[in-house]
């Protein structure tokens, strides 16, 4: 059996040593020049560069990094060959036993997944959380756990055939479009969360998101609405301040709706796989939003600075800006094939500052007062300007980072900086 695996990222590496136990031949391609692999793969040979066909003389299974697009050439000669294709994750899950939840929706499906996988764990269960969030999936195949919390991309979902114990749909609006071609695409892949469960399993999702209630409607699965602002009929949500999940009622201090949703999600799939009541209310406790969501890095002269570098999508920007009340928005960066113009019309803003690839095409669309500016630190600086007390000035991109920054992490740290800077300027 020989397989072709494309990339030799994380996923890449950790599908060359899962084939690698299996006892497969194993050949990697890579079109980065200087791609290499680890000291333990290094018996197997790496193509790096322009795409030959040759390369899959000999081939049973194309195993592809979800970065490589449909359109990709070695996806397209796949396909032309008639040689089967299957993601990583997909590629892990054919050759794993254990019983799995699966979370996706365009934001929010890290803290989904690692509010779900910590349920579990504080309810006694051995659980651990994989995939898109950063430990691929077939580093776990042979080990043993009771379950595992994976969180998939629509770029994995696209090449899958998912059958999760319990699945979480949490938002889908539009994203990557660039990679998918087109949102009904981008939707169907997002569907497949669900698509191939049996009637048992369990399908948490979005009750307040229309094309997410249109999508599910059609799933043979045990549908239960969530909601992060009501309590939905034969669903799980808020009731008089507290949340609720199948019937239980747990109290968390945060306010914000989408936070709400998520915990209210992730305690639907935990029940599912086990998850105790004391358990989840200790998860719940000891939740804190990740890092670069929606943090509050300062409050200087009565104005809250706020990092939401995580948003690379408008969907999320947008969420993010309602959730406040007199916003001075950041936004800007690479667009993804994305409509930007919505950014600027969230009703709370008081004033947009676009920066970056895409500040012009997100400056135009606004309907409040917004400028232009070439860097991030140029828009915070001018934002910094204008801010008045009550006001939050609110990093909340819309975009990726990858014109000025390494990663939105390296943004949010950025911002960060320069927002302690000016802290520490602050008169005494
Ligand atoms: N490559 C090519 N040609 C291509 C595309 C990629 O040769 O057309 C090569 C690159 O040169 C590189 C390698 O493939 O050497 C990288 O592969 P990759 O981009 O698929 O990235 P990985 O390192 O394998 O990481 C992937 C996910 N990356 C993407 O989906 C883009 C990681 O999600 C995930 O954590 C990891 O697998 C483990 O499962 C990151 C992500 O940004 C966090 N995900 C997107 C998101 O969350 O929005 C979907």
């Amino acid at each position: 059996m020989t397989t072709l695996i494309l990339g030799t990222g994380l996923s890449g590496v950790a599908a060359g040593r899962l084939a690698q136990r299996l006892g497969q031949e194993v050949v990697f391609y890579d079109e980065r020049v200087d791609a290499s692999i680890p000291a333990d793969l290094e018996s197997f040979p790496v193509s790096v560069g322009q795409w030959s066909s040759e390369l899959l003389e000999g081939v049973d299974l194309v195993v592809t990094s979800p970065g490589f697009r449909p359109e990709s050439p070695p996806l397209m000669a796949a396909a032309t060959h008639d040689v089967s294709v299957v993601t990583e994750a997909g590629f892990a899950l054919d050759n794993l036993d254990t019983p799995y939840i699966a979370v996706t929706g365009t934001n929010g499906k890290s803290t989904v997944t690692e509010l779900a996988n910590d349920m579990l764990v504080e309810s006694g269960i051995d659980a651990v959380a994989a995939g898109n969030i950063g430990a691929p999936l077939s580093d776990l195949v042979g080990t043993s756990h009771d379950v595992l919390v994976v969180e998939l991309s629509s770029f994995q979902l696209h090449w899958m055939r998912p059958n999760p114990l319990a699945a979480a749909l949490l938002n889908v609006a539009p994203d990557h479009l660039d990679w998918h071609g087109s949102f009904a695409a981008y939707s169907e892949a997002k569907s497949r969360v669900y698509s191939f469960m049996d009637r048992e399993g369990v399908v948490a999702f979005n009750a307040d998101d229309t094309v997410v209630v249109e999508l599910v409607a059609d799933s043979r699965a045990i549908k239960v609405p969530c909601s992060g602002i009501r309590l939905p009929d034969q669903g799980n949500g808020v009731r008089d301040g507290e949340l609720v999940i199948n019937d239980v009622g747990y109290f968390s201090p945060l306010t914000d709706a989408s936070f709400r949703l998520d915990i209210v999600v992730a305690g639907t799939v935990a029940v599912a796989a086990g998850a105790t009541r004391e358990g989840i209310a200790r998860a719940i406790e000891s939740f804190t939003p990740a890092d670069h969501r929606r943090r509050l890095v300062a409050t200087i002269d009565g104005v809250s600075w706020v990092n939401d570098s995580k948003a690379t999508n408008p969907h999320a920007a947008m969420a993010a800006a309602s959730a406040f009340e007199s916003v001075l928005l950041l936004a800007g960066g690479r667009n993804k094939g994305l409509d930007l113009a919505p950014i600027g019309t969230v009703a709370s803003l008081r004033g947009l500052y676009a920066f970056g690839e895409s500040g012009p095409e997100i400056a135009a669309g606004a309907t409040v007062p917004a400028t232009v500016h070439r860097t991030m630190s140029e828009a915070i600086h001018a934002a910094a300007g204008d801010a008045r007390a009550g006001d939050v000035v609110l990093l909340s991109p819309g975009c990726t980072s990858f014109d000025e920054f390494t990663s939105y992490a390296d943004r949010g740290r950025v911002f960060s900086e320069i927002v302690m800077t000016m802290k520490g300027d602050e008169a005494p």
